[in-house]
């Protein structure tokens, strides 16, 4: 790396103080897979405690001002009772709600699709959750709607892929229209999972085609997780850039399929080059509006040590990637000088800024090391024996 040391600082301090990252509340609760759940007695299980577990990471990590929220989770009666209660949670916790994700994968209706089943019946009551999930954003002043569907089927000849695709494009039209002049509509693609042999939106081709079909709030989300291992997710991240149609982003990692991993645990070289193509990006002027956030099931991680990790290694990944010297990197670039670009670029990944990235923390009057304060504060051990008692009912496979 060629910038100088106070350069540097300078590059770490400018990107760190506008680093932002929003927490999921699900990755508070108890979560599992299929084969079952293991209870954890620190689980939050209310709103309350998962605003609670939201401050306490953003106190020791300065980054996650916004929770996302899962509207069946959530807000389940959808009432004004439910925003009041949001508002004041929000005043108590200093952490305001963020993305609305509608939840359009649990109801018995859904078995053959929401926005995209055969029943028009069951196709308007899906609109309807989806109304109803964009008017609770409107209340709750929070901008994003973020809409991931489980639609699709388990076997060929069963489905008309291309009769869902218009149902699907009405019913995103009709959900843009709905919108406030603020507010944005993300649109989430995964391959597969839960359906086995065609999902509706399957990937960042047909999220684009449908956010541009909705409407000029819509947008693509990229889950780094819903990919096949073989994709390049960096080369889409540069074609969503590069048309403007990149709303945000769900973080974890995995090893095969859609484990939602904790970031940077597998494969932390993955995020550091999606970062550089925002970075590159950002000094190439292009216009940016991109939301962080984090998607994960710590199934076996202790939820708040897993949550404050993954907002630390992002912190210390988007440095590396911020201190790449773009100058330098885009001449060699241009003179296919591979080896001396790639030592550039890479060059940064393998730089330890945990100290600089320390420094700034105790420059902001945060934690220089979030996990330690974690550890320390007896955070755990308190909401542990708080929440510990009450009986957690764990469900099972079949
Ligand atoms: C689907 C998904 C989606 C969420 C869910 C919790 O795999 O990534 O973003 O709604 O996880
Ligand atoms: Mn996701």
């Amino acid at each position: 790396m060629s910038l100088s040391e106070s350069v540097a600082f300078d590059r770490v301090v400018e990107a760190l103080d506008n680093f932002r990252i929003e927490i999921p509340s699900w990755g508070f609760a108890n979560t599992g897979t299929r084969f079952g759940k293991f209870v954890q007695a620190a689980a939050a299980s209310t709103i309350e405690e998962k605003f609670a577990d939201a401050g306490e990471v953003n106190r020791l990590t300065g980054a996650t001002p916004t929770l996302a929220l899962h509207v069946l989770w959530d807000l389940p009666g959808g009432s004004p009772h439910d925003v009041a209660n949001v508002r004041a949670l929000e005043r108590r916790y200093g952490v305001r709600a963020g993305s609305i994700n509608p939840n359009l994968f649990q109801h018995q209706e859904y078995r053959y699709g929401s926005l995209c089943s055969p029943s028009a019946e069951v196709r308007a009551q899906a609109l309807a959750h989806m109304v109803k999930s964009i008017e609770m954003g409107q209340q709750l002043g929070s901008r994003d709607v973020s809409l991931w569907l489980a639609d699709g089927s388990n076997y060929p000849g069963t489905q008309s892929i291309r009769k869902r695709i218009e149902w699907l494009e009405d019913a995103l039209r009709t959900s843009h229209a709905h919108l406030a002049p603020e507010q944005r509509l993300l649109v989430e693609y995964k391959p597969f999972e839960p359906a086995f042999y065609h999902t509706d939106i399957a990937d960042w081709g047909m999220a684009m085609h449908l956010a541009r079909e909705a409407g000029p709030q819509a947008r693509v989300l990229v889950d780094t997780g819903h990919h096949y291992a073989t994709q390049n997710i960096e080369q889409i991240v540069a074609w969503l850039l590069h048309t403007g149609m990149l709303g945000g982003f769900h973080f974890n990692d995995r090893r095969y399929a859609d484990d939602d991993l904790t970031l940077g645990s597998i494969d932390p070289y993955q995020v550091f080059r999606i970062f550089h193509e925002i970075h590159a990006a950002a000094s190439d002027e292009v216009e940016l509006d991109i939301a962080f956030m984090i998607d994960q099931s710590h199934n076996l991680k202790g939820k708040m040590e897993a949550m404050v990790q993954t907002v630390v290694t992002a912190q210390e990944i988007w440095v590396k990637a911020a201190l790449v010297d773009r100058g330098e990197l885009a001449e060699l670039q241009t003179a296919c000088e591979l080896v001396k670009a790639e030592e550039t670029f890479r060059g940064a990944f393998w730089l330890d800024v945990r100290p600089m990235v320390a420094a700034w923390r105790e420059k902001r009057g945060i934690p220089a090391d979030p996990l330690a304060a974690l550890r320390a504060s007896g955070y755990v051990e308190r909401i542990t024996r708080e929440r510990g008692s009450r009986a957690v009912g764990v469900a099972s496979y079949a």
